[in-house]
């Protein structure tokens, strides 16, 4: 059986929220049509505490798109963003969530990003997604949400890397591109790993 995976679609990530994507608000209809095609649907919520270390204002003298080291792990810093209980982490108002069978929310611990909805970035905190999902009988996951290039690319590789079927619908994800072609080269390093790149016009209608 196959279930929807939707990634961050909350304020801060579309335009005029703190960590804005490019068109991230176009994403919105195709994934509310996409939810009618799938009998299960999960969705992740990035959830952060005020201090947490990736954002660039808990670190003297940092500004956002720098590169540290957090605790052993290469760390992009970012503006303050999806703060818990902000209207930034809330999910978009357009989004359907009546549909969303369970909500799996990411980079509560202040010490480690959280970009996959599986793991954090130092895969020492299991979200318990993927017990959720084997329980469901979920065998195949499609990948949606925002940022194509931070937490879709780590959820889809996690997915497949668990032994899911995975495909990421690349009409229903949008960038950071912090650099540009970011977007295009993780849509090629999820192709890479055997992600399939779908587009949901052609693939689901
Ligand atoms: C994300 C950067 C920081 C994402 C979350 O949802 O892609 N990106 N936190
Ligand atoms: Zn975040």
């Amino acid at each position: 059986m196959k279930a929807l995976i939707i990634v961050d679609i909350q304020h801060d990530f579309l335009p005029g929220g703190a960590l804005a994507v490019k068109d991230g608000d176009l994403i919105i209809e195709p994934v509310n049509k996409l939810m009618e095609h799938f009998p299960l649907i999960v969705a992740t919520q990035d959830w952060h505490p005020a201090d947490h270390l990736s954002f660039a204002s808990n670190h003297p003298s940092a500004s956002p798109g720098d590169v540290i080291d957090l605790e052993g792990l290469p760390q992009v810093l970012w503006p303050d963003h999806c703060v818990q209980g902000s209207v930034g982490a809330a999910f978009a108002e357009t989004l359907d969530t009546s549909k969303i069978d369970k909500i799996f929310r990411k980079g509560e611990n202040r010490h480690i990003d959280s970009y996959s909805g599986f793991f954090d970035n130092g895969k020492k905190q299991d979200t318990g997604m993927y017990a959720y999902l084997k329980k469901q009988q979920i065998d195949e996951v499609f990948v949606v949400g925002l940022a194509t290039d931070y937490c879709v690319k780590f959820t889809a590789i996690d997915a497949a890397a668990l032994g899911l079927k995975t495909s990421v619908i690349a009409n229903a994800t949008k960038a950071v591109n912090l650099k540009p072609g970011d977007g295009d080269m993780a849509l090629k390093q999820m192709s890479s790993l055997g992600i399939g790149v779908v587009d949901s016009t052609t693939y689901l209608i």
